[in-house]
């Protein structure tokens, strides 16, 4: 068993949704004056106010989505204790320990190529003046398993508008720190480092697209990609690209670290998709974490009727 930190050991109490609940509706009901101006905008400040220290915990107040499914919540301990992180390490267990060395603040964000905006950007000023949300998504790894997060975050079409893209920007590529002294496990050649993900302008601008800076009420753990992670529910969990440092946009298709690593198993598009099997095993059902039985796993990891228009026309087993 690890040993964690009493504000880990408080927040892994609320191992279900009810207690979740309970306690943001707690939350809101005795927000301080600092919560409720976060309430109100400027909750990214939170990230390096100190605001967040005083409350005890890394709080960040967010609203929420009508985007949220309904489903239980998979425990506060396995979504920051059963990570893929292959930076820290490729055993799942290990990223929660492992992630402490990773420095979070200061941190900026690269962002270049076909925009009329091109800029280092603290990390506050790329989330300014959105307003933090929370969504409650599915997460489905291609391995086979699945989690649901409650998740904080900006839209990242939002985002995306303020940098102005210019017409040639048909794909948006995001790049993971590299740095092996804060990140062990790109001292070994496990994958090509950086880790680099792509999405199509079009899944890009989605309101289901998020930048997450969150999960359970709380600043993203390290393991779980802090300071700024991308969050795509209807892809597979390796779409979700962690501590991302650079968001290139781009005309042609990028080459992804997946895609590089094994061709034949991972594609560009990583739609979940139950009839297309990784060649490897098949992707007809999951395992939730948290639950003994399998259940099966949906086009799109469930949001088709949100999603499917964007792959209208396209052989979806030969775009996976
Ligand atoms: N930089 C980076 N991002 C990554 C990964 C990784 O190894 N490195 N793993 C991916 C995979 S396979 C999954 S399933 C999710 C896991 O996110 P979680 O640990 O927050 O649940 O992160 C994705 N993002
Ligand atoms: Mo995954």
């Amino acid at each position: 068993m690890l040993i964690r930190k009493a504000p880990e050991i408080k927040a892994a109490e609320m191992t279900d949704k009810t207690l979740y609940l309970a306690r943001r509706q707690f939350l809101r009901t005795a927000s301080t004056t600092a919560l409720a101006v976060a309430t109100a905008g400027v909750a990214p400040g939170l990230l390096t106010s100190g605001v967040a220290a005083q409350t005890g915990g890394n709080v960040l107040e967010a609203r929420k989505s009508l985007y949220s499914t309904e489903e239980a919540l998979t425990p506060y301990k396995d979504v920051t204790h059963y990570n893929n992180f292959y930076e820290l390490s490729t055993d799942k267990y290990a990223p929660a320990q492992l992630a402490k060395t990773l420095r979070v603040t200061p941190w900026s964000v690269v962002v270049e190529g076909e925009i009329a905006k091109p800029a280092v950007y603290h990390l506050e000023d790329v989330l300014r003046p959105h307003t933090l949300e929370e969504r409650i998504y599915r997460l489905r790894c291609v391995e086979g398993w699945s989690m649901v997060i409650p998740w904080i975050g900006v839209p990242l079409g939002e985002v995306i508008k303020r940098f102005e893209p210019t017409s040639k920007a048909k794909y948006v590529v995001f790049t993971t720190l590299y740095d092996p002294g804060q990140l062990p496990g790109q001292r070994r050649a496990v994958l090509t480092w950086p880790y680099v993900e792509g999405l199509r302008m079009d899944e890009a601008m989605h309101p289901l697209t998020i930048l997450a800076v969150g999960l359970y009420g709380e600043v993203l753990p390290n393991q779980n990609g802090a300071p700024l992670r991308l969050v795509v529910p209807w892809k597979y969990g390796f779409k979700s690209v962690k501590s991302i440092v650079k968001i290139r946009f781009v005309e042609e298709q990028p080459v992804t670290t997946w895609m590089a690593a094994a061709p034949q198993e991972y594609g560009f598009y990583a739609n979940v998709n139950p009839d297309v099997p990784h060649p490897r095993w098949s992707q007809a059902r999951e395992r939730r974490i948290g639950e003994f039985a399998k259940r099966p796993t949906l086009l799109f990891n469930g949001y088709a009727d949100q999603v499917a228009h964007l792959y209208a026309g396209m052989d979806l087993k030969k775009y996976f």
